[in-house]
């Protein structure tokens, strides 16, 4: 009987711990990055101001949706992809990731802000607010895509730009390699896919492109602008609990990805997980 006096305290500390972690998770969605070069939709747009967006289809896109998809630049996700992209995501709704929030994304226009390439190698950048383990593919759409049309899978070469296997970590919050464009005219988007191999979730954006053009580059977000941004972010603008767990905890941070759990409360949850395992053996030892 003695033993069972020793436990119970732990084990209603660990339960309180518990409660806690229960109300302290569901609040701030997770953050992950956004390709700056080319610059995407999102994040070109988020470069000209939520505020005081310059581009027609910035303030179009402001007028439609409000301000917050901006803010939110670095969110664009499905947290259960899984690798099905083209399930998940129906023709037409590829730059929003079909997300009703991003919607305005998928506009079929030709007056998104867009980046002036060439045929060959191209250093991509990709702005990561949260490194995650995981393959990042960007793909580009085939000679003779019509960016008058909603963009869809069939669109997209089969061969990509670049595949880059992403880490943890992220050099001053960039992902920076090369790749190789193929020969295009006119413009064209770089789709990028990239998938967690962590965790279901994955991420998706469209960056327009002009091939042999003299079109104006588009402007990417400062880190100045970042910054200035990140309180009206609903977004967590600091890595998230997905890769900061204990392996022990991993398999519920996938089954509920967007509860990002700071690592001091993933070690009370483990913790808790611990005294109830405790507290059942005490149980049945009783029994017995
Ligand atoms: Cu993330």
């Amino acid at each position: 009987m003695p033993s069972i006096r020793r436990t119970a305290a732990p084990v209603a500390a660990a339960t309180l711990a518990a409660a806690s972690l229960i109300a302290l998770t569901p609040t701030a969605a997770q953050a992950h990055g956004a390709v700056f070069n080319p610059v995407s939709r999102v994040a070109a747009c988020y470069a000209e101001g939520p505020e005081t967006p310059k581009s027609q289809v910035c303030k179009d896109l402001v007028a439609d949706s409000g301000t917050q998809p901006l803010y939110d630049w670095n969110e664009v996700n499905i947290a259960n992809a899984n690798g099905q992209h083209q399930a998940v995501i129906p023709d037409g709704k590829l730059c929003s990731a079909n997300r009703d929030k991003y919607r305005a994304l998928d506009w079929a226009r030709t007056d998104w802000p867009a980046t002036a390439v060439n045929a060959g190698a191209f250093g991509f950048r990709i702005r990561v607010t949260a490194a995650h383990s995981g393959t990042m593919t960007m793909y580009v759409t085939k000679q003779g895509f019509d960016p008058t049309k909603p963009l869809k899978w069939s669109d997209l070469d089969s061969t990509p730009a670049a595949v880059y296997n992403t880490t943890r970590t992220a050099t001053d919050g960039f992902y920076a390699f090369n790749g190789t464009l193929p020969a295009r005219t006119g413009r064209h988007i770089v789709y990028m896919v990239w998938q967690r191999n962590d965790s279901p979730e994955a991420f998706y954006s469209c960056s327009d492109v002009t091939f042999g053009g003299a079109a104006k580059t588009a402007q990417a977000p400062t880190e100045a602008k970042i910054a200035a941004g990140a309180a009206l972010s609903t977004v967590s603008h600091a890595g998230h609990g997905g890769d900061e767990q204990p392996p022990a905890l991993s398999a519920e941070t996938a089954a509920q990805p967007a509860s990002p759990l700071p690592l001091a409360l993933a070690g009370a949850g483990a913790l808790a997980v611990f005294g109830a395992g405790s507290l059942l053996l005490t149980r049945r030892r009783g029994q017995n």
